[in-house]
């Protein structure tokens, strides 16, 4: 996959030289090029912003730079497909990362200040697939970080970049798993910590048990931490066991029912 980013701060993207992502550069599965948008300025200030029409707080970034960026980086023949960062875009989800990740070329756009002026996302919208995205709730100061979470949730979907010793298999459809079900919680060796023990039925070796009791902590925690998830729960993905504990929960539901 190539991936191209523009920034005001290409330097903010140095974590994609460590880790998974890293190795997936050095091993040519990832492509991706940094670029400075003032780069493509003509002023000797390299002026990127200027003052929103209409008035308001803040500044915009200005059209004309963002297109001679975009033009250059995608070149004649060039069609990937646009992803602007915003507060205001579509939620980027599982569901768009894995879709994204069967892309051969994505490029991000990374706005600052107020956002970029809207007519670049129209101009290129009439020559390029285009989506303004979100990755949550929350206002950030521009679009890098919001492009580190989505190249890393992406990225970790590429063919061969999770060894096997993690799951080749998503997470979300590892056996027992199902949508809108939050992960129970995990354990490893010693089996006693600062007096605090590993629940025993993990060390039984009974595979019901363990199975039924890591279903029921998921649940617990989808209802306390997620209560919006559990009306998306697929009732036929729900035995007795399941719906009784539900009931239970439903009544006094809420973040201080879990200690895990
Ligand atoms: C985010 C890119 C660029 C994404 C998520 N746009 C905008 C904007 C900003 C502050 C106030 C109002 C609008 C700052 N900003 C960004 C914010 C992405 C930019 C400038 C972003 N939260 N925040 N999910």
């Amino acid at each position: 996959m190539r991936l191209d980013i523009i920034s005001i701060f290409p330097e903010y993207f140095s974590p994609l030289d460590v880790s998974l992502i890293g190795k997936a550069r050095e091993r040519g599965t990832l492509d991706v090029h940094l670029h400075q948008l003032r780069d493509w300025t003509h002023d000797v200030h390299k002026t990127v912003d200027d003052t929103p029409y209409g008035g308001g707080p803040g500044m915009v970034m200005k059209p004309e730079v963002w297109g001679e960026a975009i033009d250059s980086v995608i070149g004649p023949a060039g069609r990937p497909r646009l992803l602007v960062p915003t507060p205001s875009g579509r939620p980027f989800t599982q569901e768009l990362a894995q879709e994204l990740a069967t892309e051969p070329w994505l490029l991000f756009a990374c706005g600052r200040y107020e956002g970029i002026d809207s007519r670049v996302m129209a101009e290129y919208g009439s020559r390029l697939p285009v989506d303004e995205v979100s990755i949550g709730d929350y206002v950030l100061a521009g679009g890098e970080v919001a492009v580190l979470v989505m190249v890393e949730a992406i990225g970790r979907l590429l063919p061969g970049v999770l060894g096997n010793a993690h799951s080749a298999v998503d997470d979300s459809f590892a056996p027992g798993a199902m949508k809108n079900l939050l992960e129970g919680p995990v354990y490893t060796k010693p089996p006693v910590w600062r007096g605090r023990e590993v629940p025993e039925v993990l060390l039984s070796g009974h595979h019901g048990k363990v199975a039924r009791w890591r279903r029921d902590q998921a649940l617990r925690r989808t209802v306390a931490n997620r209560p919006d998830l559990v009306a998306g729960l697929d009732p036929a993905g729900l035995d007795k066991h399941d719906r009784r504990l539900l009931d239970e929960l439903s009544f006094r539901a809420g973040p201080e029912d879990v200690a895990n």
